[in-house]
């Protein structure tokens, strides 16, 4: 199969000016004419044009509106070659596509009898031949004709400029975007759709008008997206002095979608996922994460459409700036540190397993087959991470000074990584040309932090050294890896009293191997708290005493280190306890965790969401990266033990904890209720871990009483993974409730795929044959098959037969959508990371798929990394 490698980027042979496309709709056979204005590119001299395409049936073809012959062009269905062409001409194609019968998502699909586009990455060639490339900037008019009965409502990007009846029951819009826009920016949605209505004026006094359009049962679930998007293009005004620059915002939600939401110019189109909420069918975590996706998409239209990415190699470019720029929107609306512990957990437990398995990556990868595979959390959030650095580095001036030259010199351009790096040094006046190790080097560095006390001298020495560890395999990026430049956030607290001594604040720049740091005129032995804020993304390997994190656990002004100081020493007493486990011998009482666990509940200084991250423990995953070999049963093991004991320690205080909180008033969504509702649902989760009738009997009233599904769904949860007399029952009166509601059926899947009870295993084998399950709907396969792949005690039980399972589905579904079929079978890229037994087990699935005759290209590139 064919390899892209990034040093091969050329610029086009030719440029596409404008682009005239013309839809006439139909579920089987849609006809698609488009008029490109093209004009050589005086750079790369040459008079052919070569279009691809993919799965196109070819009707006609002209040049300057004179049709060619079947010898003037050569053509199959998925690349349309032109020679000796002028240096500047109309080129025109019609082709036929087959929307219903498009199950892979990509390009134009039908999803509840609506049909909708995606084209990024390489999805608008599904639609049209075309320069499918990023850096072929375009002007669009797009018409589009269809049923006035079924498709009552025709979008496309920009303004609309004209319509008309067309008398045989069809009818025609044309919409015009004036901006230009990379072809993977277009959008074309039309259906029955109803439309939430709301406004924004932008700073420079523009009303722009707002659209959320939903399938009409759906139309009273938009207010939340909609007053989301009005406080992302407030924020991002305030912030960095960006406005919208269209009349009109519309965002769409449909059901069938394969990621979480497309920025197409002025039409987004969402999961519906993301986009509907309602008290009493979305959770807390659901409303979060809504706001958070809309920011997203919606900051894309600068970071990404304004400035877009010369070649995919440089998607980090638009991904991780704009994954920054939603975490900043994210810690201003709730709370700073509790949304960089949120992002940090899930940037340890994804990210950190995927930069130390087989599709290792450096955010800016070199090469692929499937551009689908590498829309990574790698890009993503280490990519975050990369421009926080920056952040960190320059404060929030010099980073909005960095980038306010960055849009000066690449508005309505496609560029790349190194242009954002030359930028954000030039408008700072620094040098930023290490940083482009971040860019070329996979895996995640570890920082060995020592410190010596030299008690006369009253002087602390921080002595510090950066490593990568080595991966199995040859993968790129990792040979001769360099240091690289690591920011790294200090204090020192005052071993006694815990106070803070500020004026040892400091950011530490490390951009060699090692380096020693002093902190002098100390009068006693202070406690150092390093790599406050997560300061940038590596393994902090620090030999601390379990008293010395139980007292930054206690004391650290930084809630992040604060948070973290309960997690390694949580994670350290886990791991001694899985030990013991894996050795039949009894566990050690968790003592000194226990402790803290009871005195950060009752301190008043922090609030209750971050109380309930604090007493989280480590997920088992994250636990397993920190072991030799995996053992997901100790672990497992281990973890409900720890919790099951910290619980009886504190029983009488969680009982009445919980009991409080649960007396709040009615249904709010407040900051503070919403914090209150996230403490009480940690709380009752170790309640019922004690399995006593009566801490069962709490989360069932729990259960039955609640007013909103965040208290509802936690309930369920909890009992799904319990053996409470009362689990069956809750989780059929869930099912009969909400089975009509495709985005609350999904919970009451996953929350019984990430059960680790007995016999977990067979319920989720059962369940993929429950009626409500298929797997043409990608946000269903996730729900259950995508859930159960992480949970790590179940998939990975010691019989395989987890594993047979996926593997059932990876085959079943990668015919149909390559893209959510690859997703699925990275579970088994961390498969050297087990004991013989298993890695035998996931290397038969492995082969077993590699070796499906008509294997897609997507997931064929990740098992043949895997299998490397
Ligand atoms: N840019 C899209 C992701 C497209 C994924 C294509 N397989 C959503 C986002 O990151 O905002
Ligand atoms: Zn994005």
């Amino acid at each position: 199969m064919q390899v892209v490698y990034r040093s091969d980027y050329r610029p086009p042979t030719f440029w596409i000016d404008h682009v005239e496309l013309e839809f006439d709709l139909d579920p089987h056979n849609a006809i698609v004419t488009t008029k490109i204005t093209v004009r050589r590119n005086t750079d790369q001299p040459s008079r052919t044009l070569e279009l691809v395409g993919e799965q196109l049936k070819l009707l006609s073809v002209s040049v300057d509106g004179v049709a060619l012959n079947d010898d003037e062009y050569t053509a199959s269905s998925d690349l349309l070659v032109l020679n000796d062409l002028p240096a500047r001409c109309e080129v025109q194609t019609k082709v036929a596509i087959s929307p219903v019968t498009n199950k892979a998502l990509s390009g134009l699909y039908q999803t509840s009898g609506n049909f909708c586009t995606q084209c990024e990455a390489v999805g608008f060639r599904r639609i049209t031949y075309f320069l499918d490339r990023p850096d072929v900037m375009a002007r669009y008019q797009v018409t589009i004709r269809g049923d006035k009965s079924t498709c009552p409502v025709m979008l496309s990007n920009g303004n609309r400029i004209a319509s008309q009846d067309l008398g045989d029951g069809r009818h025609e819009v044309v919409w015009e975007d004036p901006h230009v826009k990379p072809c993977y920016l277009f959008a074309l949605v039309a259906g029955n759709l109803k439309c939430h209505r709301g406004s924004f004026t932008t700073a420079s006094g523009r009303d722009v008008a707002l659209e959320i359009w939903v399938e009409p049962q759906n139309i009273d679930k938009c207010q939340h997206a909609l007053v989301s998007l009005q406080k992302s293009m407030k924020w991002d005004e305030d912030v960095f002095g960006l406005e919208y620059d269209l009349d009109v915002y519309m965002i769409v939600a449909v059901n069938d979608f394969n990621m979480g939401a497309m920025e197409n110019k002025g039409l987004n189109v969402f999961n519906s996922k993301y986009v509907l909420a309602s008290p009493e069918t979305a959770t807390d975590d659901d409303y979060l994460l809504i706001e958070a996706v809309i920011a997203h998409e919606y900051f894309h239209n600068w970071t990404g459409n304004r400035v877009t990415c010369r070649d995919w190699f440089q998607l980090t470019l638009k991904e991780g700036l704009t994954v920054f720029r939603d975490e900043q929107f994210t810690a201003d609306q709730t709370s700073a540190a509790v949304k960089r512990i949120d992002d940090v957990a899930g940037l340890r437990a994804g990210q950190f397993a995927e930069d130390s398995g087989p599709m290792a990556h450096p955010i800016r990868p070199e090469s692929y087959i499937s551009m689908d595979n590498f829309y990574t959390s790698t890009v993503y959030r280490k990519g975050a991470q990369i421009i926080r650095m920056y952040h960190t580095l320059l404060g929030q001036d010099g980073f909005r000074r960095g980038m306010d030259l960055y849009f000066r010199r690449h508005d309505g351009c496609a560029v790349t990584c190194d242009d954002f790096r030359q930028a954000m040094a030039d408008a700072n006046d620094t040098n930023f040309d290490l940083f482009d190790r971040w860019y070329s080097q996979a895996g995640t560095p570890e920082l060995f932090v020592t410190s010596a006390w030299d008690e006369s001298a009253g002087r602390l020495t921080l002595s510090m050294r950066q490593s990568y560890p080595d991966l199995a395999g040859d993968l790129p990026g990792t040979k001769d890896r360099k240091p690289v430049p690591l920011p790294i956030r200090v204090g020192l607290l005052d071993a006694e009293s815990g106070a803070e001594l500020s004026q040892y604040n400091d950011v530490l720049l490390l951009e060699t191997e090692s380096a020693d740091f002093q902190f002098e005129g100390l009068d006693r032995q202070p406690i150092a708290s390093v790599l406050r804020d997560f300061s940038a993304p590596v393994r902090l390997r620090m030999q601390r005493s379990d008293d010395e994190l139980a007292f930054l656990m206690a004391h650290d002004t930084d809630a992040f280190n604060r948070w973290d100081a309960g997690q390694t020493l949580a994670t350290g007493m886990l791991l001694k306890m899985a030990q013991q486990a894996a050795d039949g011998q009894p566990l050690d009482e968790p003592k000194l965790f226990s402790d803290a666990f009871a005195k950060i509940l009752t301190d008043d200084s922090v609030d209750e969401a971050f109380k309930a991250l604090a007493i989280t423990l480590p997920r088992e995953s994250v636990l397993g990266q920190e072991m030799d070999v995996i053992d997901p049963d100790a672990i497992h093991t281990a973890r409900e033990f720890f919790r099951r004991s910290v619980a009886g320690s504190h029983r009488d205080q969680l009982t009445a904890l919980h009991q409080s909180l649960a007396a709040d008033g009615p249904y709010s969504n407040d900051q503070q209720s919403i914090n209150r509702r996230r403490l009480k649902n940690v709380v009752l989760a170790y309640l019922v871990s004690l399995d006593t009738p009566e801490t069962d009997q709490i989360a069932a009233d729990q259960f039955s009483g609640a007013d909103n599904m965040t208290d509802q769904q936690a309930a369920l949860a909890i009992l799904a993974n319990s053996n409470a007399e009362q689990r069956i029952a809750a989780l059929d009166e869930f099912h009969r409730r909400y089975h009509g509601d495709p985005l609350v059926l999904d919970k009451w899947f996953a929350v019984q795929a990430s059960s680790s009870r007995a016999g977990a295993l067979s319920e989720v084998r059962r369940l993929s044959g429950h009626s409500g399950f298929t797997i043409d709907n990608p946000n269903r396969v996730r729900s259950l098959l995508g859930v159960f792949s992480v949970n790590q005690s179940v998939f990975h039980q010691a019989d395989g037969k987890g594993y047979e399972l996926l593997g059932d589905y990876v085959l079943l579904i990668q015919s149909g959508n390559p893209q959510l079929a690859s997703r699925l079978v990275s579970a088994f890229n961390s498969y050297r990371r087990f004991d013989t037994g298993r890695q035998e087990l996931m290397l038969r699935q492995l082969k077993r798929i590699a070796s499906e005759p008509n294997l897609c290209k997507d997931v064929h590139e990740i098992v043949q990394r895997a299998l490397k």
